[in-house]
């Protein structure tokens, strides 16, 4: 079998990897035992490194079109994929061993991706003044352009209040958790839910403060260092 192609964003941080929709992928192949190498692309280039491999464009909220990553080519099968989501269905479809959609739950592991995402966003800005730090000048500027679009800046003005919703957030997330037993969002079985909630916070890990990551391993009695660590285990990343 040949190794799967995933594209990936570059940060100066060891091993590169910091973005949460490309490290949904990453804990997928990982999980499938999938080989793959990761081709790394500066966030400043990502328009004309999609557009030169041939990618689908992927939409913005208001429709327009945006070249982005995750992209995922299997020069096995000759499938060139945009989109985490996609490339999750995409990969159970092809390699359905080690399902990450279990139960049949693939509808409704889509619904949970926005819900879950709704819980976060709106303290991204703090999320983000901690990531261009990590980009090159150029890709900085470039994120900081594509993302002022919805999120107007100046990005670090509600620092406080931005982590109250945070913890806000994660307190709902907490609940969700709690309906089911076992330490996994569906009870004990192992899903791409479980890679969604894990994504993010591997984000929050790599780009935070070192005391800022400690404050969101305090939340919910260590719920999410916890829930990273065990994602990252259950997948062969640790
Ligand atoms: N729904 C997409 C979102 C992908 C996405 O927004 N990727 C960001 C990086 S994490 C990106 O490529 N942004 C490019 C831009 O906004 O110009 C997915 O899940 O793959």
């Amino acid at each position: 079998m040949q190794p799967l192609v995933l594209y990936d964003i570059v940060s100066n941080l060891p091993g590169h990897n910091v973005s949460p929709n490309p490290a949904k992928p990453r804990f997928v192949l990982s999980y499938k035992g999938l080989p793959f190498v990761t081709l790394w692309v500066e966030y400043s280039d990502i328009s004309i490194a999609m557009r030169a491999i041939g990618a689908k464009p992927n939409k913005r909220q208001d429709g327009s079109d945006v070249y982005t990553v995750p992209v995922l080519s299997d020069p096995n099968t000759g499938a060139l994929i945009t989109d985490s989501l996609e490339i999750a269905s995409y990969l159970e479809k092809t390699y359905p061993e080690k399902p990450i959609f279990p139960n049949n739950s693939e509808s409704l592991i889509r619904e949970f991706d926005p819900a879950h995402f709704r819980l976060i966003q709106p303290a991204l800005k703090s999320i983000f003044v901690r990531t261009i730090e990590v980009f090159s000048p150029a890709s900085a500027k470039s994120l900081i352009e594509s993302r002022t679009m919805d999120i107007p800046l100046p990005w670090d003005e509600n620092y406080d209040e931005d982590w109250a919703l945070l913890e806000k957030g994660y307190n709902t997330a907490c609940e969700w958790y709690q309906k089911t037993h076992g330490k996994w969002f569906m009870g004990d079985a192992f899903s791409y839910a479980d890679i969604i909630v894990a994504s993010y916070l591997l984000w929050f890990k790599r780009v935070l403060k070192e005391d800022e990551w400690v404050r969101i391993s305090s939340w919910n009695g260590g719920k999410w260092a916890q829930i990273l660590a065990d994602v990252e285990k259950e997948c062969k990343l640790a």
